[in-house]
């Protein structure tokens, strides 16, 4: 076997193990194998990263906003320039497409660092009141001092970006925690950009959850978190950092319906809500995902019939392979979660459309160790059923016919989640009733999963979003001549 390569955090601009020596391996999920290694980082690592961010912060904060911008613009051109690097070592990593991470993910990340930059200025300006003669009322926008990152596993470095450039362009240091499953291309990025950042101003410390997350986020020292991730760690970073009054912006798990209305363009909606919206971007394994997919009757057998042919010609296999057009599953946790819901559905009575196989039967010899689900589709008119109601996070959609609008708005709002919607419709009195009537952060229509401005939930998607304003408050100042 290769030898395994090692990673380091990155505090006050240099890179370290965990304190202890402490080390997780990390799994290459299209083969099982391990293939590197990170820090299993501790309260102390994270002590450090905060001492490290707060030493940076007044320096930082004390730069004009050009200043600020000239130094995201440097990061903007190392992503220009690391491209293939960093996409490949994501693929690996997670497992998701080579032609998503370096076609779409890392060139996405030049663009976001530049806007950054150049927001950095305009957007940070505060406001005047006149009060009348003698008493003029201005304010700032302020950073909030040490902001923290944690990102999940399934799209590393567009949800470190996310998190990193709102923040520093706004004036705070930042301190990301990856996700212990794919960590890799986060501690990459922190050895290419220590070479144009100052010190301590982005730093990134790897480890599980509760034992360096949680430490982080109930350090007095940290002033804001953002979380991508699950609702259930959600409600428990919510409670560990209620007696610092931390705010917070949580970016949850999604059930979004998909809704493909009978004058729809088919040749569009088809391949639209089966392979953008959930099979092969990812396998399912993103927060937007449209997974539960209603059609309306006059169309829903056509619409199953043309899924299912889209559906075969999806090939799983090699992830760093331009062929490729679906991965594997991040993690045997996650696969053995994502398969057991293939069983649920079964059980529940939600008919079987096509796929439902799983391991290494659906992929050819050396992924053998991998961990593979096919996609698959279920059907029901019961939007009750858990195979409706709860994230599977993989490659896993149900079909739900509807009649009427009501009924369609109905059933996508008869959901915990409120994160997306797509509509697939002609009339765009429907899709301007539709982006009304539905309960989630996001509609789309005629398209999925293009562009995100912004990324905001409703329900149990959570709240809050990674923007520049986001990531300051306004102080007030009132003058009296
Ligand atoms: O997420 P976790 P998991 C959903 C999806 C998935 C499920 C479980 O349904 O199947 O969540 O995934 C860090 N203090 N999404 O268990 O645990 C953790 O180390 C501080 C949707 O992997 O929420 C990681 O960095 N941090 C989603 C991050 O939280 C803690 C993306 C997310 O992990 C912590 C991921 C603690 N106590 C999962 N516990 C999306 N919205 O895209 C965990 N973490």
């Amino acid at each position: 076997m290769a030898e395994l390569r090692e990673y380091a955090n990155l505090i006050g601009g240099e890179l370290v193990p965990a304190s202890d020596g402490g080390t997780l391996d990390s799994v290459n999920p299209a083969t099982g194998e391990v293939w590197a290694r990170i820090p299993r980082s501790t309260a102390a690592d994270a002590d450090a990263a905060v001492a490290a961010a707060r030493a940076a912060f007044p320096r930082w904060a004390g730069l004009p906003a050009a200043g600020r911008a000239h130094y995201l613009r440097k990061v903007a051109k190392v992503f220009a320039a690391n491209v293939r690097e960093l996409a490949e070592l994501e693929t690996i990593d997670n497992g998701r497409l080579i032609s998503e991470t370096a076609k779409r993910d890392l060139p996405g990340m030049t663009y976001l660092w530049n806007m950054a930059a150049d927001q950095c200025g305009t957007a940070v300006e505060g406001r005047s009141v006149d009060f009348g003669p003698g008493t003029l009322g201005i304010t700032r926008r302020e950073p909030y001092g040490v902001t923290l990152g944690i990102i999940p596993w399934n799209s590393p470095i567009s949800t470190l970006s996310a998190k990193a450039a709102w923040a520093l362009a706004a004036g705070n240091t930042v301190i990301i925690k990856p996700a212990e499953q794919a960590t890799v291309s986060s501690l990459r990025v922190g050895e290419l950009l220590r070479e144009v950042l100052p010190p301590g101003t982005l730093n990134i410390v790897s480890g599980l959850g509760e034992e360096v997350g949680d430490p982080l986020v109930r350090h007095r020292g940290v002033n804001k978190i953002s979380l991508t991730g699950s609702v259930d760690t959600a409600k428990i970073i919510t409670r560990a950092s209620a007696d610092a009054l931390k705010p917070l912006a949580l970016e949850l798990g999604g059930k979004s319906p998909n809704i493909v209305f009978a004058d729809a363009d088919l040749d569009k909606a088809a391949p639209g809500v089966t392979t953008q919206a959930i099979f092969t971007a990812n396998a399912g394994q993103i927060c937007y995902g449209g997974s539960r997919i209603l059609i309306q009757r006059p169309v829903y057998d056509e619409m199953i019939e043309r899924m299912t042919a889209i559906a075969a010609g999806i090939r799983l296999g090699d992830p760093l392979s331009d062929a490729t057009t679906m991965g594997p599953i991040v993690s045997r946790e996650q696969y053995e979660r994502v398969t057991s819901y293939l069983e649920i559905g079964a059980k529940e009575g939600a008919e079987l459309v096509f796929g439902g196989r799983f391991g290494p039967e659906v992929v050819d010899g050396p992924f053998a160790g991998g961990y593979w689900v096919e996609p698959t589709l279920f059907a029901t008119s019961d939007n009750a059923l858990r195979v409706c109601q709860e994230e599977i996070f993989g490659p896993v959609a149900v079909a739900i016919p509807f009649d009427t609008e009501e009924e369609a708005v109905a059933i996508a709002n008869d959901s915990a989640y409120g994160l997306a919607a797509g509509v697939w419709t002609r009339d765009l009195g429907t899709a301007q009733r539709m982006f009304r009537s539905l309960e989630t952060g996001t509609v789309w229509v005629n398209t999925y999963r293009k562009v995100m401005f912004p990324l905001e939930g409703v329900k149990d998607s959570g709240y809050g979003s990674d923007s520049l304003l986001a990531y300051t408050r306004e102080k007030a100042c009132l003058i009296e001549s």
